[in-house]
């Protein structure tokens, strides 16, 4: 049995419950709950704060986790990345009042900065030789500068809009993070062998999004132009249609890079194009 821990409840929750659906890895969980059990897998779920998770896994009270690589850096543990997720995207930024004359980093020098990440924000002002303080706190870290106690912020943009309803501009990106799958060092070949199970799924189910399979109807003068329009396609498939001198290429395409190329492909002669939903890719 391998024990997976997941954020209880916050913004890693539901992306990360929907992939372990999308593996096909059923259970029910009562309101809640610390703890459920997969009824078709060899998987048990801890559901825990996000922080707690890098040391409940480098502890080896749980056997693998799904954190932001912020609280994974952040927390500085000794266990295994084990594959970047592709949700929860974010970064790490700092922040100043919108009124500062801000030139470049070297304006920070001896001012206070407020965050959650002393570690990653230390590091960060560190590397560019820059002497400022770093004031943690543990929430709201928005506010901070607004009611004096700091001259700027350290924090997780996504939008960027409460830096701005909190009049804060970015002005330094200091780390880029996503969900990312973590393991502890000490695995037994047991556990190993449902990790490998579970990694199997995963990357067949991280490989099939923002992927569609396109089908369309194309006079075989053009079938050349029309694959070389579709971008990163090595070999479609084409057949003959009943029709003749037409034939039909079926291929898998990236979603957003197929709506560049659509125009072109009508004008190149294509006809009856359908997109459709890929669910799984084993490569
Ligand atoms: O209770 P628990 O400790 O488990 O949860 P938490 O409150 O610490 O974390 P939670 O659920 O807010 O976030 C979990 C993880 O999601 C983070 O560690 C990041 O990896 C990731 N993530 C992605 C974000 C955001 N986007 C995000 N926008 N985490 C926080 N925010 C906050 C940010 O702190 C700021 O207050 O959203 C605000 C900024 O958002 P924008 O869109 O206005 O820029
Ligand atoms: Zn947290």
């Amino acid at each position: 049995m391998l024990r997976l821990a997941i954020q209880k409840k916050g913004r890693l929750s539901d992306d990360s419950l929907k992939l372990i659906k999308e593996c096909g890895i059923n259970f029910s969980k009562g309101g809640g709950t610390l703890k459920a059990t997969a009824y078709n897998f060899p998987i048990e779920f801890l559901f825990l704060r996000d922080d707690d998770i890098p040391g409940y896994v480098e502890d080896g009270v749980a056997d693998i986790g799904i954190v932001g690589q912020n609280v994974e850096q952040e927390h500085v543990t000794d266990t295994n990345s084990l594959l970047e997720l592709g949700f929860s995207k974010c970064r790490l930024s700092i922040g100043v009042p919108r009124e500062m004359d801000y030139q470049g980093i070297q304006d920070l020098d001896g001012k206070d900065i407020a965050t959650s990440y002393p570690n990653l924000l230390g590091k960060f002002l560190k590397e560019k030789g820059v002497s400022a303080k770093i004031h943690e706190i543990s929430g709201s870290v928005e506010i901070a500068p607004g009611i004096g106690l700091a001259d700027g912020v350290c924090d997780i943009v996504s939008s960027g809009s409460t830096l701005i309803s909190n009049g804060l501009k970015e002005v330094e990106k200091i780390f880029f993070s996503q969900a990312v799958l973590i393991g502890s060092k000490n695995l037994s070949a047991e556990k190993q062998e449902i990790l490998e199970k579970l990694l199997f799924r995963i990357n067949a189910v991280l490989a099939a999004r923002n992927t569609k399979y396109i089908k369309l109807n194309a006079p075989n003068d053009s079938i050349e132009k029309i694959t070389s329009l579709l971008p990163g396609v090595k070999s479609p498939s084409v057949s003959p249609l009943a029709k003749e001198g037409w034939s039909s290429i079926g291929s898998v395409v990236k979603e957003n890079e197929f709506w560049e190329v659509i125009e072109n492909l009508r004008d190149a002669g294509a006809e009856g194009i359908l997109v459709l939903p890929i669910e799984k890719i084993i490569h």
